[in-house]
């Protein structure tokens, strides 16, 4: 077992479960077969969000996590996980699937699956994976790093702080107010908020709101942003002078995955 203290994050994983876990053996967090236990030691991961939709085990994913989460506290290490679009829809779908979206015009479950739902997840989803999903926060913050899982503005739209943000995401996912779900989720159509003339300047004004010297986020498969074909995607796409950082392999596209390693 590892005894240093590293600092991983994983972006998108899509419901890809097969491909989280070669990239986890790959690095030493997990290994042995089949059970795969935690082996990182006091290391942290943090997972991005959008943990379902599209690939074929998004309930697996979860229940991986959950039970890492499980392992690595007994350890001293941590499993940590921000929540992102495709699990809220996923959790708009089990709880309002027959709602109209005002964004969308759809019904919930249209869009769920429009999006990649995968029946077999709703089919499998248990209140213990309700609760645990809802109480993921929006963001974190951890030495001078910010993750979430969005390159999206949206978060300034639910607070001032990390805190306020990850409360008012609690309040929505906690409560039967299915217009503000609604609104929350088309919050997150928006992407690519830090590429172009004014996007790292964008940057600055959100690291100034809600700390940190760095920004991970996933959302927007690194291929899209750099056009490069997605199976070559095994790095992270660093822009801003290296403060802002992708890490959205693209698993649905054909990419291989991959984990970072925080350099702080
Ligand atoms: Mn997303």
């Amino acid at each position: 077992m590892s005894d240093e203290r590293e600092r991983w994050v994983i972006g998108d994983v899509q419901g890809y479960l097969d491909a989280l876990l070669r990239v986890l053996n790959s690095v030493g967090l997990i290994s042995g077969e089949g059970a795969h236990s935690w082996t990182g030691g006091r290391s942290s991961l943090a997972v991005l969000g959008d943990l379902v939709d599209r690939g074929p085990d998004g309930v697996g994913v979860i229940e991986l996590l959950m039970r890492l989460e499980k392992e690595a506290r007994r350890v001293g290490g941590r499993v940590e996980v921000v929540i992102g679009n495709h699990d809220i829809l996923m959790l708009a779908a089990c709880r309002f699937g027959s709602m109209m979206s005002n964004a969308t015009g759809r019904t919930v479950m249209e869009d769920w699956r429009l999006s990649g739902g995968v029946a077999s997840d709703l089919a499998r989803l248990t209140d213990a994976h309700v609760m645990w999903l809802r109480d993921l926060p929006g963001m974190r913050l951890e030495r001078e790093v910010l993750m979430v899982h969005a390159d999206a503005l949206l978060y300034c739209e639910y607070g001032s702080s990390v805190e306020e943000v990850n409360a008012a995401f609690a309040a929505i996912l906690h409560g039967d107010d299915f217009a503000a779900w609604d609104r929350l989720l088309d919050n997150f159509s928006q992407h690519r908020a830090f590429l172009g003339p004014s996007g790292c300047q964008r940057l600055e004004e959100l690291l100034a709101t809600f700390g940190g010297q760095q920004l991970v986020h996933g959302h927007t498969p690194i291929a899209r942003m750099t056009r490069q074909p997605p199976e070559a995607v095994t790095v992270p796409y660093e822009y801003c002078d290296g403060r802002c950082i992708n890490v959205d392999p693209g698993l649905y596209l054909g990419g291989p995955g991959f984990a970072y390693k925080l350099k702080t």
